[in-house]
């Protein structure tokens, strides 16, 4: 009974993990996408595998906070195990909450979004189609690039809309069902020098739509219309040491935070491997293992957003 007891503490303590960026180090994760629900802020990363060379990610993973310092590894919510149409590169991933129910969107394949559903936000989730949501085949538009980075975003008057691409910035108007569109894909306009990583959120009615540059930063743009046109606006988080920049940005008890990830875990845990080129430089290496974090982000008066600094 006794070794019952200890074993069960210590397998709680080890799912919770106490903040520091980054802030998740038992395993390797990226491409956060921050979401409140209920109070409880989670995050919806993808998983780096431990011995990753390539972006080889099959599952994810939801974690959870209350306090932004201690967060809950609530464990696999989705893997590739329970898509029957796809079965590699599972990536940046993203969940809104709707009517009742969790819509978990993920990309895989470098072309594909599929859709997953669930009565909680950690899971387990269930794919209702059984194929994709949306492919660049299906789509009927030439040329828009890969459908990869799926964000979710539901604006005030209940429309709801999916933004994915790399090199393109492409949009969808989701149904009310949240696993349906009404076949339209819009070519979202006035972002500067766009790569990929999407976010869309809003503030004091404008939206903000900001993305990982093709020179690695994360750039933003503002609009009155969530499809656009969109104006440039600048840059709010320098080239991370991960080669690839993904971020996403959230309100949680009247603080607004950017979730992003680095490689330092890695670079820790490989000290044989030479950073090269360190934080925010041209030409960084790009290792496949990459640890989520997250900073505060202010606003200027006038609504536009100034650079986040990151924390070690
Ligand atoms: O994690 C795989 C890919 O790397 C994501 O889709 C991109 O946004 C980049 O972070």
């Amino acid at each position: 009974m006794k070794h019952f007891c200890l074993i069960t503490l210590l397998a709680l303590l080890s799912n919770w993990v106490i903040a520091q960026n980054p802030f998740i180090t038992h395993m390797y994760t990226a491409d956060p996408s921050a979401r409140v629900f209920n109070d409880t802020l989670f995050v919806y990363p993808s998983h780096d595998q431990d011995t990753a060379t390539k972006f080889t990610m099959y599952d994810w993973h939801v974690f959870s906070t209350t306090d932004m310092k201690n967060w809950k590894d609530h464990g696999v919510a989705f893997s590739l195990d329970d898509v029957s149409w796809a079965d590699k590169q599972a990536w940046a991933p993203d969940c809104i909450y709707r009517n009742g129910k969790y819509y978990f969107y993920y990309p895989v394949e470098h072309s594909m979004i599929g859709v997953a559903v669930s009565n909680n936000p950690y899971g387990y989730f269930k794919d209702p189609l059984d194929s994709a949501l949306i492919h660049t085949n299906s789509a009927g538009v030439i040329c828009n690039r890969d459908f990869i980075d799926p964000a979710v975003f539901i604006d005030d008057d209940g429309q709801a809309y999916l933004y994915m691409g790399q090199l393109v910035v492409n949009a969808i108007k989701l149904n009310e069902d949240m696993i349906s569109y009404d076949g339209k894909v819009h070519i979202i306009k006035g972002t500067d020098d766009f790569f990929e990583a999407i976010w869309m959120h809003k503030y004091n009615g404008k939206y903000y739509l900001s993305y990982a540059a093709e020179s690695g930063e994360i750039k933003y743009c503002m609009s009155n219309n969530p499809l656009g046109p969109f104006e440039y606006k600048g840059v709010i988080l320098p080239k991370m040491n991960s080669g690839t920049n993904h971020h996403s940005i959230v309100e949680y008890k009247g603080q607004w935070y950017m979730f992003y990830h680095n490689s330092d875990l890695y670079y820790k845990n490989h000290p044989e491997v030479e950073e090269k080129f360190g934080w925010g430089h041209k030409g960084s290496p790009h290792p496949f293992r990459r640890s989520i974090c997250f900073d505060k982000l202010y606003y200027n008066e006038d609504g536009t957003i100034q650079q986040v600094i990151p924390t070690k």
